[in-house]
């Protein structure tokens, strides 16, 4: 029997629908989805599994300019898809026309003979909002910018196109064998999945610099057969955000601490005890020692 298998990245600027893709096309959360940009901040692997392939997906941070060393470090996992994938998912939206200096860093650091695939995400917009030849403008111009590449106009929202972009794929894979156990769907251990869900419901409770202040350690996360006890350390920058972050009689974070119960419960089918600490830890995003810690 011939297997394929192969590495496919997604990439592009922030908040185009990258981890919504990913997804839609591995059908599980694994990825936070909000609408502020730069949400995601490490590199998770999505991988759909059959009989005669193996397709490993990568959802990536949005490609900024950084500025301070966790964007920089953002950036390396960026740069490291870049040059491990076998397939490119270049993802923008409809009406977006993004900055040249972009793609020339793309050409420069990918493998020359990866081919890409420009997906214009969110085409469910285009009746109500940006009309028919906004499409064809956003195709136009991204087919000058990449002309040896196939252009396909997708929602990942509403799984638009869906199909024909799985088909495309697998005809692109090469003969392999897995690169990772067949029951495998991702790269990540299930505290992982706990601290991201902590910290889109963060994203989603707190205004300003909070979301991007915090980061998530969870400590403990034990099945006990009928329950998951979970401990985690919210990390804040600063006293004055841990405040913020547990509210007036505590309030904030007690509604943190319900709806993050309620989707770590919904990802893992079982019960959950959830235990914050609030820690301060003095501008971690801009210390190299500290971002390693966590992670990084
Ligand atoms: N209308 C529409 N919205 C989308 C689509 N895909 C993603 N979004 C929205 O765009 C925002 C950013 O999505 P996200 O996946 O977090 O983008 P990322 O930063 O590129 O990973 C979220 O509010 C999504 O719900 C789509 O196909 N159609
Ligand atoms: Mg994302």
């Amino acid at each position: 029997m011939i297997h394929k298998s192969g590495f496919v990245n997604i990439i592009g600027a922030p908040n185009v629908g990258k981890s919504t893709l990913m997804n839609s096309l591995v059908g599980e959360k694994l990825s936070i989805i909000t609408n502020k940009p730069q949400t995601t901040r490490h590199r998770i692997l999505g991988i759909i599994n059959e009989f005669n392939f193996q397709i490993i997906f990568s959802d990536t941070p949005g490609m900024i300019d950084p500025i301070y060393p966790m964007q920089k470090i953002m950036m390396q996992y960026v740069e490291k898809s870049l040059e491990d994938a076998d397939i490119i998912l270049l993802t923008t939206e409809i009406g977006k026309f993004e900055d040249v200096s972009i793609f020339n860093y793309i050409f420069k650091k990918k493998n020359k003979n990866v081919p890409i695939i420009i997906l214009i995400n969110k085409i469910d917009k285009i009746e109500k909002k940006y009309g028919k030849c906004s499409l064809s403008h956003t195709v136009n111009y991204w087919h000058r910018l990449f002309p040896d590449s196939e252009i396909l106009p997708i929602s990942a929202l509403k799984r638009m196109n869906q199909d024909l972009l799985m088909n495309k794929i697998k005809s692109l894979l090469s003969n392999h064998p897995p690169y990772y156990p067949k029951d495998y769907l991702t790269n990540r251990a299930e505290y992982f999945f706990v601290n991201e869900i902590i910290r889109e419901k963060i994203f989603f409770f707190y205004q300003k610099e909070i979301p991007y202040s915090v980061e998530i350690h969870t400590k403990l996360f034990q099945d006990k057969n009928t329950f998951i006890d979970i401990l985690s350390y919210i990390y804040v920058e600063r006293d004055s955000q841990k405040g913020i972050l547990i509210g007036k009689k505590g309030n904030a974070i007690k509604k943190l601490k319900f709806f993050s119960i309620k989707s770590i419960e919904f990802f893992f089918k079982k019960k959950i005890k959830l235990k914050f600490f609030v820690k301060v830890c003095n501008s971690w995003r801009y210390d190299y020692k500290k971002l390693k810690y966590f992670g990084y």
